[in-house]
């Protein structure tokens, strides 16, 4: 990267006799004012937090052209530059302050980056035998383009199903009904992101919390209507399987229903091979459970 892809271009600047400098910060937006005369950088103006303004000498300031390897001029402002002047052809070109550094650690810090030991977030996804789980979480673990995400079979009874998964990671782990099942199974998935736990209602079993993050109920489309109101609590997301075996209309309407009931709901409707929309919004959703963390 260069720096003349992450500088603030067309920078104001001021002469050493011009007035007024802390309107032209302000109508500028901006907390540093390079002073520039005969094209040469004699001073920097700086609004400091709790009010005066200061000038710096130009030895506070990085200098430096815009192909310059920008990595370089982001460690002139760690090391103490209080901004990095740009310059072309005897012009300034642009600027970069501490205030882009920060900006920029956060923004990495937001999608994760830097993270050494990263904390899964784990989403339980549960619903009756047959309902499409499976399928479902098949088709989701091809859609990660940004999320190292893992499926676990939850399930005793379709132990070994997951070695069918197309893409991605997968494990079995049948005992994942005590949470000290789980908590095996996320250290034998170390790095990865997003652990989507593939389970299944089983009539003699409460749906407790197993120790994970978020859960998703998946429900057949046709099933909606008969979607006990209970079996939402404590639930962040709805997918409706097999929604080509119901009327679309008959779909949005019941899951908007469920959304007035329940404010907050995310809620989704997926058909293999047909509802790539549905799919592919499930599929973001993930991700930004992924990338918010445990918080
Ligand atoms: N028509 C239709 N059938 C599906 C769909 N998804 C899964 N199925 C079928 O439903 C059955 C159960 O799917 P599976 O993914 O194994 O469900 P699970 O028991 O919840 O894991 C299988 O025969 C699938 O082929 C879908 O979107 N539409
Ligand atoms: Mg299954």
């Amino acid at each position: 990267m260069r720096v003349g892809d992450i500088m603030s271009g067309r920078p104001i600047v001021v002469g050493e006799r011009s007035g007024d400098v802390r309107r032209l910060m302000e109508t500028g937006h901006v907390r540093h004012l390079p002073v520039v005369e005969e094209g040469r950088l004699t001073g920097l103006w700086i609004a400091t937090g709790d009010g005066p303004l200061v000038m710096l000498a130009p030895d506070r300031v990085h200098e430096t052209d815009a192909a310059a390897d920008a990595a370089d001029a982001l460690d002139a402002l760690i090391g103490g530059a209080e901004a990095v002047l740009v310059w072309d052809e005897g012009r300034p070109a642009g600027v970069l302050t501490r205030s882009d550094l920060r900006a920029l650690v956060r923004a990495a810090l937001d999608h994760g980056l830097g993270l050494r030991h990263p904390r899964a977030i784990v989403i339980r996804v549960s619903g009756p035998a047959g309902c499409g789980i499976s399928t479902l979480l098949r088709r989701t673990l091809g859609l990660f383009d940004r999320v190292d995400a893992a499926v676990v079979q939850g399930n005793a009874a379709a132990a070994g199903e997951v070695a069918s998964l197309a893409a991605g990671r997968g494990l079995d782990a049948p005992g994942i009904d005590r949470r000290i099942g789980l908590r095996a199974a996320i250290d034998r998935l170390a790095g990865a992101q997003l652990i989507l736990i593939d389970d299944r209602d089983e009539p003699d079993e409460s749906v407790g919390d197993i120790g994970e993050d978020l859960r998703a109920v998946a429900v057949r489309a046709a099933g909606l209507p008969g979607l006990p109101p209970t079996r939402l609590d404590g639930v962040a997301a709805v997918v409706a399987t097999r929604a080509d075996e119901a009327g679309e209309m008959d779909t949005e309407h019941a899951l908007r229903a469920l959304r007035a009931a329940r404010p907050g709901l995310h809620t989704f409707a997926v058909a293999a091979g047909r509802d790539d929309r549905g799919l592919e919004a499930w599929v973001r959703w993930l991700e930004s459970c992924a990338f918010r963390g445990r918080g």
